[in-house]
């Protein structure tokens, strides 16, 4: 009876232990299996774009063909995430200035993808002599980037539960980042127009915009394909600050030759990086609803002697402290 006894207190370890084991290795490997899926694409040029295929039924109430068609946005499209409060149409904002962009004659943006996710390509935000400031501002303290806010809270906890400084580096992304948060980094002229710009075309106040994040990509560094969405289901916590990540802005602090593209391989699109543009992108559709499109990564510079460095905002659903 007792050896009975014993031997099911040994296989109900073992059952435990696949259990816990599988549910562990799912976590660990949540975003390795989406990155696996992600398909491949061929070099896109800066303006030629490819549109879902006609049988997607995204595309088929769409005018637009195959290729690249900057219109100006007349579909009216409102974020509500709040039920109450919306956000002005992108049709309010697309070539038109408002507050700050008033005075800076030279940004100008398109309009590049009019479905899911919402994709503007932004012209001249910084000068070069702007966009190296950033960079020499980051430099020092660059790092290599982690993953830990994106992560499966369970996992998280695993993480930070061993060390509580401790966020995870990730085998989906290799390249190095840090923040601007010191006051001469929040002030630098490159950076305050980074965030009126992203403010004045989403149409939200600086105050819901997280630190400018700055990435740097050696020769075969990546960031493999994810959201910049929280999930309501792994990432409960990340909306007590500032709620939803609604959308992002990328400008590109250096131009590289070959490789280095910013993607959207569920679009699919792909975005060469030429110093001081940009590309603008919403992470929910216009209900306020994650979206599974915006899905984007980072490709690995390809020549010697080229790295990229970009420079992230995350716009946020509320205020962010
Ligand atoms: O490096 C890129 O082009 C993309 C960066 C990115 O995906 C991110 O910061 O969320």
């Amino acid at each position: 009876m007792a050896v009975k006894s014993k031997a099911a207190r040994i296989s109900f370890l073992c059952i435990l232990f696949a259990v816990f084991g599988t549910i562990l290795f799912l976590n660990i490997n949540f975003y390795s299996l989406r990155a696996s899926s992600q398909r491949s694409l061929g070099e896109v040029s800066e303006f030629k774009v490819t549109r879902h295929d006609k049988s997607d039924k995204m595309a088929s109430d769409s005018p637009l063909g195959t290729t690249a068609i900057f219109q100006v946005d007349t579909v009216p499209f409102r974020l509500n995430l709040d039920n109450e409060k919306y956000y002005p149409t992108i049709a309010d904002f697309l070539g038109k200035k408002t507050g700050a962009l008033m005075e800076r004659p030279s940004v100008t943006w398109e309009l590049m993808n009019d479905r899911q996710p919402r994709i503007m390509y932004v012209r001249n935000i910084l000068t070069p002599e702007q966009a190296l400031s950033i960079v020499e501002a980051a430099r020092p303290q660059v790092e290599a980037s982690v993953v830990g806010d994106q992560l499966p809270e369970l996992f998280r906890f695993k993480v930070r539960f061993k060390n509580p400084q401790a966020q995870a580096k990730s085998a989906i992304r290799t390249s190095s980042g840090t923040f601007l948060q010191s006051p001469e980094q929040v002030h630098l002229p490159g950076n305050q127009i980074l965030r009126q710009v992203a403010a004045a075309i989403v149409g939200v106040p600086d105050s819901n915009i997280e630190a400018t994040q700055v990435l740097r990509y050696e020769k075969g560094q990546f960031y493999r394909e994810h959201p910049d969405y929280f999930s309501k289901f792994l990432h409960p916590s990340n909306f007590q600050n500032g709620g939803q990540r609604i959308a992002t802005l990328f400008c590109w602090l250096t131009t590289v030759s070959k490789g280095g593209h910013s993607t959207f391989p569920r679009v699919p699109m792909s975005f060469p990086p030429i110093q001081g543009n940009g590309v603008l992108f919403y992470s929910v559709d216009k209900s306020g609803i994650e979206d599974e499109y915006s899905f984007h990564s980072g490709e690995p510079p390809e020549c010697d002697n080229c790295t990229k460095w970009l420079a992230v905002l995350w716009i946020r659903q509320h205020t962010f402290k």
